[in-house]
């Protein structure tokens, strides 16, 4: 009976100790520039220090660590891409790119968090707000001291949001906001919520709500068997007096929240690697570790078919993201390059994520290892920003010039 505890209690520490180390078997780290390495090495040591040791916890206990977004900001992973002096990071796609990726080798609840608050609700702002909403909200947003969500998708409107039917109603100086999102990543911590709502012209307007105006609440989404350490709630409006001021000026379209979803989704396609690596990192160490038939696992034929497959895709997927870097840091990255991105890489890190959980026998459906905790997290990253059958019909329609969706 000893002898079993002293070894599952010695597998148990290994596990607890966090090991990875990144995975470049192409040299693809030759195409990068020091300033993406640097990057890289700061955040993957950030996640060692501040994601590793507690995220099994937190997502046990479904709970967001919410005291992250102070050090997330500290690290510029909040708009990495966006300017200086709007409380982005100034750096460029590619960098942006890398952040995502060490951050989603913690978790992908984790590059949640900055993907939201970066490319959903700082990236509009920036993008189509006001010189005076962009200076009031920017910065406090850029450091961590407000925290933002995203509001698009409605309870009968989600693949579809252009059926949305949350609506703004004019009223003087304000609009008068009615409506409901659904599965909005933070909303119940955030402090300001960018929402799309419908005019009365029929068009898509992005509204800035802080939290506290009279009729807007949040309640929190529980039960969710992924993203538990991401908080999800809902957002709704009963008669929201939102003041002129806070409506972006300059879009009146679904191409606003769309365009954000574009940059978020690229940040996707770079973040679903890391989750990969950390799976593969964990499979590769573990192949060599654990003895049967007095020998390690990792020499037989079936392990290593699986292992050399999962680095064979990680691999692929590497490549893409890097040239989808390359074109997006040229402003030529379309959206339809992308949806592939994000649908290739998040449903390549789910077959990775499986495969890891098989090597790891037993021992992979425990929260001793990562990986299930990546698995279900993936459930989620292939369904939001755009379902894995949406990107698929988004390549269709970029290829045959065929709407499947009008
Ligand atoms: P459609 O007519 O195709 O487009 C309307 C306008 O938008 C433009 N556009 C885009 N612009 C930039 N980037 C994109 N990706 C764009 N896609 C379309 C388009 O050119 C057009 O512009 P204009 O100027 O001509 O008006 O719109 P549609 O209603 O036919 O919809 C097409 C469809 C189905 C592809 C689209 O609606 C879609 O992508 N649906 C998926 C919805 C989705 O992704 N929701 C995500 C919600 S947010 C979220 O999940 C956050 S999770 C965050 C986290 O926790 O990390
Ligand atoms: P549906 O649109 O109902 O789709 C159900 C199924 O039907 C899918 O398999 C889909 O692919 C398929 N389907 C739909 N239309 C078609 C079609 N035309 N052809 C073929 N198949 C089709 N949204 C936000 O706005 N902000 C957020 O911060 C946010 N965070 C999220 C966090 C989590 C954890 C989750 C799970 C979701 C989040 N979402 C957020 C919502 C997310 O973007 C939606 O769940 C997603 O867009 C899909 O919408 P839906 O869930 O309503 O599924």
């Amino acid at each position: 009976m000893d002898v079993i505890n002293e070894k599952v209690n010695t597998i148990t520490s290994k596990a607890k100790e966090d090991r990875f180390q990144g995975h470049d078997y192409y040299q693809i780290d030759e195409l990068l520039q020091d300033e993406h390495l640097l990057a890289r090495e700061a955040v993957r040591e950030w996640v060692k220090s501040e994601v590793s040791p507690i995220i099994e916890q937190y997502a046990e206990k479904s709970k967001c660590p919410t005291h992250l977004f102070k050090g997330l900001a500290e690290i510029g992973a909040f708009g990495p891409s966006l300017p200086v002096e709007y409380g982005g990071g100034g750096m460029d796609e590619m960098a942006y790119g890398i952040i995502m990726q060490e951050l989603e080798r913690g978790d992908s609840g984790i590059r949640s968090m900055a993907s939201v608050q970066g490319s959903l609700v700082m990236y509009p702002i920036y993008k189509y707000g006001s010189e005076e909403q962009r200076r009031k909200y920017l910065p406090k947003l850029g450091s961590g001291e407000f925290i933002g969500c995203f509001g698009l998708t409605e309870p009968d409107h989600g693949s579809n949001p252009s059926g949305m039917t949350t609506n703004l109603k004019d009223d003087g100086d304000a609009y008068i906001l009615n409506g409901a999102k659904m599965w909005i990543t933070n909303s119940p911590v955030a402090d300001v919520a960018v929402v799309w709502a419908k005019d009365e012209e029929g068009k898509v307007r992005g509204v800035i709500v802080e939290r506290g105006m009279k009729g807007f609440s949040t309640p929190e989404i529980h039960g969710k068997w992924s993203l538990r350490a991401s908080v999800t709630g809902e957002l709704v409006f009963e008669d929201v007096r939102v003041p002129k001021y806070n409506v972006l000026p300059n879009i009146a379209s679904l191409r606003g929240p769309l365009s954000c979803l574009s940059k978020a989704r690229y940040g996707i396609s770079w973040g679903a690697i890391g989750a990969a690596m950390d799976c593969y990192d964990s499979a590769l160490r573990y192949s060599k570790e654990r003895i049967q038939f007095d020998r390690p696992i990792g020499q037989f034929q079936l392990t290593q078919k699986k292992l050399a497959e999962m680095i064979t895709e990680i691999t692929k997927a590497q490549l893409l993201a890097w040239r989808l870097g390359t074109l997006a840091n040229k402003g030529k990255a379309t959206p339809a390059q992308i949806s592939m991105a994000k649908r290739n890489n998040v449903e390549m890190a789910l077959k990775v994520a499986r495969e890891a959980r098989q090597i790891h026998g037993g021992m992979g459906i425990t929260s001793e290892y990562p990986i299930m905790r990546h698995m279900m997290n993936l459930e989620s990253v292939v369904t939001y920003e755009g379902t894995h059958d949406v990107h698929l019909l988004i390549t269709g329609m970029d290829i045959t010039g065929l709407n499947a969706f009008a």
